[in-house]
């Protein structure tokens, strides 16, 4: 036997050592975030009842412990003197959120007119399969359409499920919309050919193995976004928002925008994961009317609805839905 092999599985001593060290670190590391919690909590715990109130609140509607924490605290500071009202807390608190949060400035209104030969305004849709990305291009499409007057084509590269080729031409249809189908990189590029489209949105498959995402990266480089959106569900917990956002941080996501805003029980979650992502607010979605459950972020009133809970749209009985 060697000299420096030990019994116990018979490791070298650098191994065993810097395998302690790791532990050791990790323990410290767990004592450090236990530390910083009882630091917030303590921090929060010295403040008026109506902020403990409004603090158990937030936690309650799913905002990590950092970000209530750190809203409640802020409030205090700017109209903790007043002694507010609890109603007058929850505008503050509702205002405060928003003023938290960044939002994109929307990119549609400004699209102009493409000349022959000249490459159109390219928004890309990322993210988990089921996120609701195909219902955001679809929806997207008939706002540019309606709203600004864009010629609009939907490319979908989502050749993987059958009949999702099939779906998006029955619904393209419907809609009146040009679309069409990648089935590699380069077919994105024949597609965007030709001088009668200012806008084009795409569409991507929600598949996450490292092959997929490698496809998606080799679709977005011919397609040469000018805004790509991470998808992400509102109903999603933040732990699966957070292991979600890293795959798809590889890509140059410069928005998320949240759908199923509708079935989240609470928004504290969104509001948490949009600090800690430091992404703008992209589009909310909250249904599946097109184009009504469709709001470009500097028009959602997050605070109000993660505070107070969201207002239902009344349904259009005409609308489309998807
Ligand atoms: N309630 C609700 N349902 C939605 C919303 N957005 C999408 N959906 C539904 O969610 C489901 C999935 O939506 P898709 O658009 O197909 O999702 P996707 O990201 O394209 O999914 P993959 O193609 O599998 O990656 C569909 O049944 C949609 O109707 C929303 O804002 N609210
Ligand atoms: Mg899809």
């Amino acid at each position: 036997m060697k000299a420096f092999v030990r019994d116990s599985g018979g490791l070298p001593d650098s191994t065993l050592q810097s395998a302690a060290i790791e532990a050791r670190l990790a323990q410290i590391e767990e004592l450090l975030g236990e530390l910083h919690e009882w630091m917030r909590a303590e921090q929060v715990s010295s403040l008026p009842a109506q902020y403990r109130k409004l603090y158990s609140n937030l936690i309650t509607a799913d905002f990590d412990r950092r970000t209530a924490s750190a809203l409640v605290r802020a409030l205090f500071q700017s109209v903790g003197k007043n002694d507010p009202s609890d109603e007058e807390l929850k505008i503050a608190a509702a205002h405060e959120i928003d003023a938290s949060i960044e939002k994109m400035k929307e990119s549609l209104p400004e699209v102009r007119p493409r000349t022959s030969g000249q490459k159109p305004f390219v928004v890309a849709l990322v993210g988990p399969s089921g996120a609701g990305k195909t219902t955001m291009m679809y929806k997207l499409a008939v706002r540019a359409v309606l709203n600004f007057g864009l010629r609009v084509k939907i490319i979908s590269c989502d050749t993987y499920k059958i009949g999702s080729v099939e779906g998006v031409q029955t619904i393209a249809d419907i809609l009146s919309v040009p679309f069409g189908i990648a089935f590699e990189p380069r077919d994105i590029t024949e597609q965007m050919l030709g001088g009668d489209i200012d806008l084009v949105i795409l569409d991507t498959a929600g598949r996450s193995d490292r092959a997929a995402r490698e496809e998606l990266s080799e679709f977005i480089a011919a397609a040469g976004p000018d805004e790509i959106h991470l998808v992400l569900s509102a109903t999603m917990s933040q732990r699966a928002i957070q292991e979600t956002a890293a795959l798809f941080l590889g890509e140059r996501i410069n928005h998320v925008t949240f759908t199923k805003l509708d079935e989240a029980p609470s928004l504290g979650g969104v509001i948490s994961s949009l600090r800690w992502l430091g992404l703008p607010l992209g589009f909310i979605s909250s249904g599946t009317m097109i184009p009504d459950d469709l709001l470009p972020s500097r028009q959602v009133p997050l605070g109000e609805w993660a505070i107070e809970g969201m207002a239902l749209q009344t349904p259009d009985p005409e609308a489309a839905h998807v």
